[in-house]
């Protein structure tokens, strides 16, 4: 506090400022003046809520001086800057992360203390932004994250839907939906910038003449018009100047195409276009990793993409710049192919704007763009149906032609005579209908092309990419993904941060490799007392949290056995549930069996359309009901659903874990991330070499990982060999026996139809080879209650973990994107003082 005083000091700003000051005195000024003059209330009548308000823009204030000047230095110097693309945004709450990151987090806890409450109890008010699905919306927040802690100039750009995530509750065993309704009650950390503001036209067709020069001039005549209006949100670095922007853009009707209706007296006309330009950012698809192909969907990712392209466009012309030169000035992250739609309408800006020649644009736009991929699943590749596509952007599909006829003479050069490759690599599929392939088009109209984990990436180049990577290798490599340590342990496990910290101090918070230091304290007997003291105190808090969100009682001496994430066949939910039912026959046949006492922890969502997915949540409740109330168990196993997962959630849930289960179907998961924040909390990982599990084993070491299953290479060798799941189920007469009690209804009060489209799946197709691998699965996990027992061993290999986790920080991510495909650096912002500025 002292050193931010002396250098406000320093800096000519008022120390006790009510805006900017620190101290706990200022800041207990700064929120009753917001509750009075923003909320418009005194104490005694003031909501959580108003002090909620009033303490984040309290907060908000002391963000404001650095999002300015960081603002001030990115537009007027010659610095890079990145833009990273994504339909998702998955942030989580803001207030006690800006605490962190602006290093006021305890005199803040005093300042609300004085004022009568505990900070806690405002934080637990915020309602999160559920502006994303899972993964890859999880990873765009860290990566901003990182970006701004690393002083990396950076904005990401989206869409502010009004409705994000759903909210899901357990009815009856059962996934019910309700909208998420976040901005209800405002949201401080938003600024509305009503003057930035774009228009995206939409549907329409295409004129073409020769205009007085010779020419050809492709006019888009729209069939509509929306506007983009820019809103904020300042993404603050960890103990930086950096206040980086995230600019989300929200559809509204422009005030011109009122007008024409209001005049020709078509009043609920002119309403009527209102509603559907709002329309257009007002809810989130629910999908994940399941491409759901309306044409609003397509409408959202142009309107979007459309509003950052002309967005970026505007600021570097503002500069004085030319536009030959963007590519310098901008470099687009595209987050998987949501946004690919981009590499078009650059060419479209380019072009009909800013009236360039194809080469030069061409030469711009394949600058500009790299692209992620996040999925190797087929169902996830987004393809558009010509005809729909044609409709909603006509210009865009002529150049769309455009680039695929110039590409594929290169191709034709290349492969000469090989027809599967040009149909593989062509921008437009033929089947029965006509249709556009994302993947292809943000592949061709990139520099660069990553996965996001070694195994990953290297299946890309052998898989669905292949025919590009023969291409033009040049462009791939791997950049595997990291997370947070901010919001995944300073923020969430405040306790173990305090633990770590008083061992090897806090650098390790910047730089995550340091907590290698940890390791010679693994084996310290009054470490690991200390270690699983913290565990067991955030595994009774959790204990606490299931209490009251769902009356039931577990045991935090048990084994937390927890699997958190989004319910997929391929992540295999099930796979887990048919052990729970094997322990438990365990237990049936022999009441005084000795097992290690475990509570299986599961929370996720489905896509509500999802229907096997859906039942898959109801088995888990099905057998969590029977298995809960069974005399016999005498409480030994407990199943747990914690409904609607969210980041808020993930926070209360991580730290508690003992057991982090990754067992999805190997060569199915890009990297995951979850799996990261589990082992960084010191849980330890039972996992298929999927994904990122395969470097997390190498780094911890593979006697501290507890792995199973096939590989990737198997599954596909057993595949290709004729895979018969009946076989397994013929062989294994536990297996039979699990399967047979669902199908009998000893889980479903003898209803035998309810899972049978589940049963019926594993038994004949089993895509995800769960039969293939229970076998397998129940062994290690007979080695896991073995290992638990040694309570020494087990801390020791937890510690470990955590220490051995480095790499997997977003700072080392984001430092390999910004060094190997970015090419953009730091710059450390100086201050304006805001008192001077005039
Ligand atoms: C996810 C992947 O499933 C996950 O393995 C990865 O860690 C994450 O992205 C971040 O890279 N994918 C999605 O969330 C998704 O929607 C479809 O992919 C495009």
């Amino acid at each position: 506090i002292e050193e931010a005083a002396a250098e406000q000091v320093k800096n000519n700003i008022l120390v006790e400022d009510a805006r900017t000051g620190l101290s706990v005195d200022a800041l207990k000024r700064a929120i009753s003046n917001n509750l009075f003059y923003v909320q418009g209330k005194y104490p005694e009548i003031a909501t959580r809520n108003d002090y909620f308000m009033a303490i984040s823009y309290a907060v908000r204030d002391r963000m404001l001086q650095r999002w300015t000047s960081s603002v001030r230095q990115y537009i007027s110097g010659k610095n890079k800057i990145v833009s990273y693309l994504s339909a998702e945004y998955l942030l989580g709450p803001h207030l006690a992360n800006n605490l962190i990151n602006l290093d006021i987090y305890s005199q803040m806890e005093q300042a609300v203390k004085e004022l009568g409450f505990s900070l806690d109890w405002l934080i637990d008010k915020e309602v999160e932004p559920g502006l994303g699905n899972g993964g890859l919306g999880r990873l765009a927040a860290c990566y901003m994250d990182s970006l701004a802690s690393l002083e990396v100039p950076a904005i990401g750009y989206g869409i502010r839907y009004q409705f994000g995530i759903f909210e899901q509750a357990i009815s009856d065993g059962w996934q019910v939906e309700d909208t998420d309704n976040w901005l209800r009650r405002g949201n401080p950390w938003e600024i509305a910038r009503r003057e930035i503001s774009y228009d995206v036209k939409l549907g329409g067709h295409v004129q073409r003449y020769i205009d007085e020069k010779g020419k050809l001039i492709n006019n888009w005549i729209p069939g509509w018009v929306v506007k983009g209006v820019a809103y904020d949100t300042p993404i603050l670095g960890y103990k930086v100047n950096t206040a980086n922007t995230l600019r989300l853009w929200k559809s509204e009707a422009p005030r011109t195409f009122d007008f024409q209706s209001f005049n020709a007296g078509e009043y609920s006309n002119a309403v009527n276009q209102k509603i559907i330009c709002e329309n257009i950012s007002k809810v989130l698809y629910p999908n994940d990793e399941q491409i759901e192909g309306k044409k609003l969907r397509l409408q959202q990712q142009y309107f979007f993409v459309s509003c950052s392209l002309q967005d970026m466009i505007n600021i570097h012309l503002r500069s004085g710049d030319k536009i030959e030169n963007f590519y310098e000035k901008f470099v687009v992250q595209l987050n998987d192919t949501h946004p690919s739609i981009g590499i078009a309408e650059m060419m479209r800006l380019l072009l009909d704007v800013h009236r360039m020649e194809w080469d030069d644009a061409w030469k711009v736009t394949t600058k500009t763009f790299a692209y992620t991929n996040h999925t190797l699943l087929p169902e996830a590749l987004e393809t558009w149906d010509l005809e729909l596509f044609a409709s909603v952007l006509p210009r865009h599909l002529d150049i769309i032609y455009e680039i695929n006829k110039r590409f594929l003479v290169d191709v034709t050069l290349k492969f000469f005579g090989n027809h599967q490759k040009i149909d593989s690599l062509s921008l437009i599929g033929e089947g029965r209908r006509k249709y556009i392939k994302m993947a292809n088009l943000a592949s061709v109209g990139s520099f660069a092309i990553n996965g996001v984990a070694s195994l990953h990436t290297e299946l890309l180049k052998k898989t669905v990419l292949k025919d590009w990577y023969e291409f033009s290798p040049e462009k791939f490599s791997n950049k595997t993904n990291g997370v947070t340590p901010r919001r995944w342990m300073v923020l969430s496990n405040p306790q173990l941060t305090k633990l770590i910290t008083s061992k090897i101090g806090d650098t390790w918070i910047k730089h995550l490799e340091e907590l290698k230091g940890l390791e010679k304290y693994a084996e310290d007997p009054e470490f690991q007392q200390a270690w699983m003291e913290v565990k067991l105190e955030q595994k009774k808090k959790l204990t606490r949290k299931i209490h009251g969100t769902l009356g039931m009682i577990v045991n935090p001496e048990s084994l937390f056995d927890i699997q958190v994430k989004r319910i997929h066949e391929y992540k295999r939910q099930h796979l887990n549930v048919l052990h729970i039912i094997t322990l438990y026959n365990r237990i049936k046949r022999n009441p005084d069996i000795d097992i290690v006492p475990r509570t299986f922890i599961f929370a996720g969502k489905s896509a509500p359309g999802y229907r096997k997915a859906k039942l898959i949540i109801k088995l888990i409740n099905a057998v969590g009901k029977v298995v809960n109330n069974d005399p016999d168990v005498k409480d030994r196993l407990k199943v747990v659903f914690y409904p609607n997962y969210n980041v808020t959630n993930a926070q209360k849930i991580y730290p508690a874990a003992d057991l982090s289960e990754q067992i999805s179907t190997a060569g199915k998961e890009a990297s995951g991330t979850g799996n990261m924040k589990l082992s960084l909390n010191g849980a330890l990982t039972v996992g298929t070499l999927d994904g990122a599990n395969v470097e997390i084993r190498e780094c911890v070491g593979e006697e501290n990982f507890f792995l199973f299953g096939l590989t990737a290479d198997e599954v596909e060798k057993t595949k290709s060999e004729g895979y018969r799941p009946w076989e397994y189920y013929k062989n294994n007469k536990y297996l039979r026996e699990v399967i047979d009690q669902i199908n009998d209804g000893y889980f479903s009060q003898l209803d035998q139809l309810i899972f049978k489209e589940l049963t019926d799946s594993l038994l004949y197709d089993d895509q995800f080879m769960v039969l293939a691998d229970y076998q397998s699965y129940v062994e290690i996990q007979d080695k896991i209650d073995e290992a638990f027992r040694d309570k020494s061993n087990w801390a020791r290999m937890s510690i470990l973990n955590t220490a051995r986790m480095g790499k997997f920080s977003s700072d080392r991510s984001i430092r390999e994107y910004c060094n190997e495909i970015w090419k953009v650096e730091s710059v450390p912002v100086e201050l304006i003082d805001p008192s001077k500025t005039s």
